[in-house]
Parts: C-alpha cells; sequence; structure tokens
C-alpha cells in the first residue's frame, strides 16, 4: 500500500511534511552500525505511530580489508567488513516496511552500474570487483537492478534536501537531475568524473560554495516549498558533523570515526528547519552510541523531551 505522500520524479525521491525521518551516512558494510540505526529507526516508528522514514545517503558497501591489527588509526573503531549482509537486510527491512525504507546511490554502488571503479581498499582487484565476487553471478544482476532503481537525492518534509556528498550542482535543472542516467563512466579516472554534470557534481565534493548551494537548492524547489538547507555525508567528519553557513550540514554515521563520534539524524517532517543552526546536538542530531558520547549524553537528556 501507498504512503500518501512518497513521491518519485525519476532519480529524485520525495517525501512528506509529516512525521519523522532519520537519516544515516556512509555506512561501508558495518553491519553493527546498521543494525543500531534500524533499531533507532523502529523506535521512531513507535513513537510516531507508523510515521517513519529511513533514509541512507549512499556507500551502503564496500568496507575496508584491514583485520584488527592492521587496522589504521585514521579508520576510526575496527569493524569487518559486511558489505553482502549488510545489503540484504537492508533490502529486507524494505520488503517490511514498503515506501518507508530509502537509500540514495553513492559512488561505491554507482561503482557497479557505470561509475568508475572505486580503489579506496582494494587496488587490484577494486572493491568493486572485490564485492561482485562475494555476492556471486546470481545476486551481482540483483544488486544491479536494485542500485539502477536508487534516486540521487531526495527533498523531504519543508524544504529539507539529502544528497550524497556536498552538491556543487552548477547548471543542471530539476528535471535534468530528475533525468540522469547512471551508465557510461566505466573508463573515467574518478579525476575526470567530477568534471561530469550532475553525478560527478552530487558523489564527489567534500564542501560546497554557498553561494552553489543556494543556487542549486532554489533549482530544486517544487510548489510553494523554499529549500532551506542540504544534508549529506560522503566525507567523514572527525567530529561527527559540521555545519557552512545556514545551508549545509555534513555528518558521518558510521565510516571512518570513534563510536563516539558517530552520528545521525533525526528530523520532525512537519518542521520547518530554516538554517543548519536549528539542527542541534542531542535534538536533531543524535549519537549512535549514546553510551559512549560522555558529556554529549546530559544535553541530549536535558535538551528534549523525546525519546530516551
Ligand atoms: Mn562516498
Amino acid at each position: 500500500m501507498a504512503v500518501p505522500g512518497v513521491e518519485r520524479y525519476g532519480k529524485v525521491l520525495r517525501l512528506p511534511a509529516r512525521g519523522r525521518a532519520v537519516i544515516s551516512t556512509d555506512l561501508h558494510g558495518n553491519l553493527p552500525d546498521f543494525e543500531r540505526v534500524v533499531a533507532h529507526c523502529r523506535q521512531v516508528r513507535d513513537e510516531a505511530e507508523g510515521e517513519a522514514f529511513l533514509l541512507l545517503t549512499g556507500d551502503l558497501v564496500h568496507g575496508p580489508c584491514y583485520g584488527r591489527e592492521q587496522w589504521p588509526e585514521h579508520l576510526g573503531d575496527y569493524y569487518a567488513d559486511q558489505s553482502v549482509e549488510l545489503w540484504e537486510a537492508f533490502v529486507a527491512l524494505q520488503r517490511e516496511l514498503p515506501d518507508r525504507v530509502f537509500a540514495l546511490i553513492g559512488n561505491h554502488e554507482h561503482s557497479h552500474v557505470g561509475g568508475p571503479h572505486t580503489r579506496k581498499f582494494h587496488k587490484s582487484p577494486s572493491e568493486t570487483e572485490t564485492f561482485e565476487r562475494r555476492l556471486g553471478p546470481r545476486r551481482v544482476e540483483r544488486f544491479k537492478a536494485w542500485v539502477r532503481g536508487l534516486p540521487i537525492a531526495a527533498l523531504i518534509g519543508r524544504g529539507v534536501v539529502v544528497t550524497h556528498g556536498a552538491p556543487r550542482v552548477l547548471d543542471a535543472s530539476f528535471a535534468e537531475v530528475c533525468a540522469v542516467e547512471y551508465g557510461g563512466h566505466e573508463q573515467r579516472t574518478i579525476r575526470e568524473m567530477i568534471a561530469v554534470p550532475i553525478l560527478g557534481e552530487l558523489f564527489w565534493c567534500r564542501a560546497s560554495g554557498t553561494l552553489a548551494v543556494r543556487r542549486f537548492l532554489e533549482r530544486m524547489e517544487r510548489d510553494e516549498q523554499r529549500n532551506w538547507l542540504v544534508v549529506f555525508g560522503h566525507d567523514p567528519v572527525r567530529k561527527g558533523y559540521l555545519r557552512e553557513g545556514d545551508e549545509q550540514l555534513c555528518f558521518s554515521t558510521s565510516f571512518g570515526l570513534k563510536n563516539e563520534k558517530k552520528v545521525y539524524l533525526d528530523l520532525d517532517l512537519a518542521r520547518e528547519y530554516r538554517s543548519v543552526r536549528e539542527l542541534r546536538y542531542g535534538l536533531d542530531i543524535l549519537p549512535l552510541y549514546p553510551e559512549l558520547a560522555a558529556g554529549r549524553r546530559k544535553a541530549r537528556l536535558a535538551g528534549s523531551g523525546r525519546g530516551a
């Protein structure tokens, strides 16, 4: 049964201005972190009488190849890559809660359906090939079909845009973003990929200028709703989240962080957040491991009557 207000305009997803949205960035095969996000989402569903959405911003798959002993400091807390299990668990959740569970495409998913192969952890073979070998031939086709169906951006609630990386979309119109094709970029280097309109401008940027973001947000507006801000991941932020001006929030739920710094978002979709400064730690930006986020936990408990 379709959920009212959930719409797809080609590659753009829209969620209604009703209920709550749990949003997580780059999991990269970290199954325990995914399970935590899902547990929070189920709690929100109970609190919001079913009116809850889960949205992952992409890069669900491809994890590091290092064992506990070789684990480099800059990758945060150790975990074993469980990309296949994470993807299977995500698809099962989508089946369980139709029209409530979504993921955007990230550059790592894109590498399976037309983007350059990613060599973040595995040089040769790339992690793209490594993951496909683990899936096996039958599941690879199912995985690719799933990736091709993923949206590239979401408009949620009252003026919040969600993307994989910082949006640096210079010219593309709303219709062009909706109609973007994922195929045909396998041979490009990552450097060349960054110059590709839309795909290069939404997957790979670490930060974007205020003016470029404002213009992108304006072009993405529908009906009478002004788009105020954009939230995204892609680039790990050591302290968990980073605001840039009034328009941009980069946050890190999992990959590359210590557990105590990992955060996810829990947004009230009926509320019009007019600046990323209105997204407060302990209210809208929540620690994934509240029991480890000492000191910050007090702020959360004191700040809100929402949830425990
Ligand atoms: Mn990424």
